[in-house]
C-alpha cells in the first residue's frame, strides 16, 4: 500500500511527542513549535540527528514483515544526509557493506542520505533493489543464467551500456545504478573485495557441493523508503542478517528463482514421479540445512527459524509491556520450513495497521 501523504505538521508532531517520551527528553513542547514555523516556511524540516536515529529505529520496529525485530534499538544508523553525490554516495554504499559485514559478525546498519524534497520527490536513488545481488542473464532462446528476478535490473544495467562478464555464469554480481537529482542514472562497480559469499555444502551429503551452490552473506535492502515524522528518506540502504529460509527455500528453491528443488530431489534418489512422496519439501529442508551448516563454518550470521520465532515472541512481550501494539503481517513473518514443530509466530495475530515512522516500498526506477 502507498504511504499515507499525510499532513506534514501533523506527522511531525506525533512523531516529536513519540521521540521526546520513548527517550525521556524534556522540551517537546518547544520543538514542536520550531518545526512548525520550519515547515511554515519551507514544507519541510530537518530533524536533529537523535531524531533520526530514532526514527530509523522505530521504523524497523514498526516493520511489518521483519520477523528480526527485537534487534530495532540496536541498529547502526549512519547520517549522511550531507551526501549527495553519485560517486559520494557510492564511497558511503561501500562503507556500509564493510560496516555491516563485520568480519562475518553481521551487524545492523542504516545509511541514510538526503532526504527527498516536498513534492519534487527524491534527491537520490539506487535502482537495484538490493546492493548485492545476482544477474540474470537471459539467453536468446529465453532461458535464464542466474536469478531470473533479477533479469528486468540486468537488462536496465545492459541498456545503460554495462559489460555482462565475458563467460556470463550464475551468479555475477549485478552493478549498482545511483542516480541524483543532479546525475543521471551512473553504473558503479561494486566493490568485489567487500561481498561475503558462502559456497553451499551439506553436512551429510558430500555430493550437495558439487552443486556449485552460493550466496551473499548481507541482505541491503536500497528499494524502500524511510518516512519518520512527515520526512521520506528514498535512499536509505539498510540491512540485518539472513534467516535460512530467505535462502535455503525462496532463493533456492522457488520455481521462478534458482528452482533446486528437482536438482536436489535427484541428488537424494528421491521419488519425483508422484506429489504424495513430498519430495519438494524433503528437497527444500535440505539445502536449509546447507545454508545453516555452510554459514556456521564460514562465520557468518545466520538465523535459524526456531530461534528467531522465539526471539520474535519476546519481542511482542517487550511490546505488550510497552503498551504498544504488535503490528504484523502474518504471511510475512512465517517462514515455510520449521513452523510442524516449534514456530510460535504462527500460532498467533497482529495487529494489520502499518503505522509511520515505518518502510515503504518505493516505485521502481526501471523497466
Ligand atoms: N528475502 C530477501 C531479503 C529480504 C529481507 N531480509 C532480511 N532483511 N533479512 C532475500 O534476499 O532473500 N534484513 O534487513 O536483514
Amino acid at each position: 500500500p502507498p504511504a499515507p501523504a499525510g499532513d506534514v505538521l501533523a506527522e511531525a508532531t506525533e512523531f516529536l511527542h513519540l521521540f521526546h517520551a520513548e527517550r525521556r527528553l524534556p522540551g517537546v513542547a518547544a520543538r514542536i513549535a520550531q518545526v512548525r514555523e520550519e515547515i511554515a516556511v519551507t514544507g519541510t524540516y530537518r530533524h536533529t540527528r537523535e531524531e533520526l536515529a530514532h526514527g530509523a529505529k522505530v521504523a524497523w520496529r514498526q516493520s511489518v514483515r521483519c520477523v528480526g525485530r527485537v534487534r530495532w534499538a540496536g541498529l547502526r544508523v549512519r547520517d549522511r544526509r550531507d551526501v549527495t553525490t553519485v560517486a559520494g554516495i557510492a564511497e558511503e554504499l561501500a562503507r556500509h557493506l564493510a560496516a555491516a559485514d563485520n568480519g562475518g559478525r553481521i551487524q545492523s546498519v542504516m545509511t541514510v542520505f538526503a532526504p527527498d524534497r516536498p513534492g519534487v520527490g527524491p534527491r537520490a536513488r539506487i535502482w537495484n533493489d538490493q546492493l548485492i545481488r545476482y544477474c540474470g542473464h537471459r539467453g536468446a532462446d529465453g532461458s535464464v543464467l542466474g536469478d531470473p528476478a533479477q533479469v528486468p535490473m540486468t537488462e536496465a544495467a545492459l541498456a545503460l551500456g554495462w559489460r555482462p562478464p565475458p563467460a556470463p555464469g550464475r551468479f555475477d554480481l549485478l552493478p549498482w545504478v545511483i542516480e541524483t537529482a543532479y546525475e543521471d542514472p551512473t553504473l558503479v562497480r561494486v566493490p568485489r573485495e567487500l561481498v561475503r559469499e558462502v559456497a553451499l555444502t551439506h553436512p551429510a551429503y558430500p555430493w550437495f557441493a558439487g552443486l556449485r551452490l552460493r550466496w551473499h552473506a548481507l541482505p541491503v535492502i536500497s528499494n524502500m523508503r524511510l518516512r519518520v515524522g512527515g520526512v521520506d528518506y528514498s535512499c536509505a540502504p539498510f540491512n540485518g542478517h539472513y534467516l535460512s529460509d530467505e535462502i535455503g527455500t525462496r532463493n533456492m528453491g522457488d520455481r521462478d528463482r534458482y528452482d533446486q528443488l528437482l536438482t536436489v530431489a535427484r541428488g537424494l534418489g528421491l521419488d519425483t514421479s508422484r506429489e504424495d512422496t513430498l519430495w519438494r519439501e524433503h528437497a527444500a529442508l535440505v539445502i536449509n540445512q546447507a545454508v545453516l551448516h555452510s554459514f556456521r563454518l564460514a562465520g557468518v550470521r545466520v538465523s535459524d527459524p526456531h530461534t528467531e520465532s522465539e526471539l520474535f515472541m519476546r519481542f511482542c512481550a517487550q511490546e505488550e509491556r510497552a503498551g504498544r501494539p504488535v503490528h504484523g503481517d502474518w504471511s510475512w513473518l512465517n517462514g515455510s520450513v520449521g513452523w510442524a514443530a516449534l514456530h510460535a509466530v504462527h500460532h498467533r495475530y497482529y495487529d494489520p495497521g502499518v503505522p509511520n515512522p515505518n518502510l515503504w516500498p518505493a516505485p521502481r526506477a526501471y523497466g
